[in-house]
């Protein structure tokens, strides 16, 4: 992220994807604890923030998603496919505000759409991984990533045409700690690689996210950051839905921004699963508003 490319924000305000509501209140929430206000103190230059709201229900007959709110999910992430491609395409960076995780799908299939290579760096307490056979609780939110690897029945190409599977040897998890028995398969299948908090814990976060810079940015065309608020510790993030024990802490999940930021590689990036409903204080909407700042180069000195 250099400050002579423009900053593309775009809004979605969507919950369906997740076992409960709430997420869908998340942008709103980003922007009142001064979102926009940071990036231009940092020195920033922003698009016209864009918003993807639910209109039509989804229509492809192609594929059969046996999942909850399936409809509202693929037709959300239809629209934010073409909205993150046409931003894309002008060069900018598209900041993806969510809304539950489903909707990375649509981010993915945007980014894709146009045959380059993505890495990808997936930072949440899960992995993102089940199928529709996998999954024990049938929401949306816990299969995005299997889509864009290639394999759950639904497929990127599916939401965006001509978009293409993600390369798992370009994919890493980082700061998981409950992962399905089907997701745990698909990770030894596929190879990822997948930094748990174990690894955190021996590694340190630096190591882990220098490997995960060289992994996703070398022979690829741009790498995307797809930050699930759960990552962190529910001690400082406990607005989510799906909070899980063990998590980063508040400096590992900073110096982990900042570190990416001097890495200078994403070129792209969702930020979900903020729940103000479950939050106290509004200590996640804060401390999520706080990360993207150290991830725009936000410095204590
Ligand atoms: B999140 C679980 N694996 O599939 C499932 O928050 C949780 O986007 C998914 O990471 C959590 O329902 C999805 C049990
Ligand atoms: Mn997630
Ligand atoms: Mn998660
Ligand atoms: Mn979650």
């Amino acid at each position: 992220m250099d400050k002579s490319q423009l900053i593309s924000l775009i809004k979605v305000p969507f919950g369906y994807g997740a076992g409960r509501m709430g997420s869908e209140l998340g942008p709103e929430r980003l922007l009142r604890w001064g979102l926009i206000e940071q990036w231009k103190e940092l020195g920033y230059v922003l698009d016209e923030p864009s918003r993807i709201l639910l209109k039509d229900q989804w229509s492809d007959k192609a594929v059969s998603v046996p999942l909850k709110n399936a409809s509202k999910v693929l037709s959300i992430c239809t629209a934010l496919a073409s909205e993150v491609k046409l931003k894309r395409d002008e060069g900018h960076f598209p900041f993806i505000l969510g809304g539950d995780h489903s909707i990375a799908m649509g981010s993915l299939a945007g980014l894709t759409a146009d045959g380059g290579s993505l890495g990808v760096i997936w930072m949440d307490a899960h992995s993102d991984l089940n199928t529709e056979e996998t999954t024990p609780s049938r929401n949306m939110h816990g299969i995005p990533l299997a889509v864009g690897l290639g394999r759950a029945a639904l497929r990127l190409s599916h939401i965006y045409d001509g978009a293409a599977d993600i390369d798992p040897s370009k994919t890493v998890l980082i700061a998981a700690r409950e992962l399905d028995p089907g997701e745990k398969e698909l990770i030894k299948e596929l190879g990822i690689h997948c930094y748990t908090m174990h690894e955190i814990d021996k590694l340190g976060i630096q190591k882990v996210i220098d490997e995960a810079v060289d992994i996703t940015s070398s022979g690829t065309d741009g790498v995307h950051l797809s930050f699930d608020i759960d990552s962190i510790d529910p001690t400082e993030a406990p607005g989510t839905g799906t909070p899980v024990q063990g998590g980063l802490s508040y400096r590992e999940s900073h110096f982990a921004m900042e570190l990416l930021y001097e890495a200078g590689i994403i070129t792209s990036c969702d930020f979900v699963e903020v729940n103000p409903r479950l939050d106290r204080n509004n200590r996640t909407s804060k401390l999520a508003v706080d990360l993207i700042g150290s991830l725009f180069g936000k410095r204590i000195l």
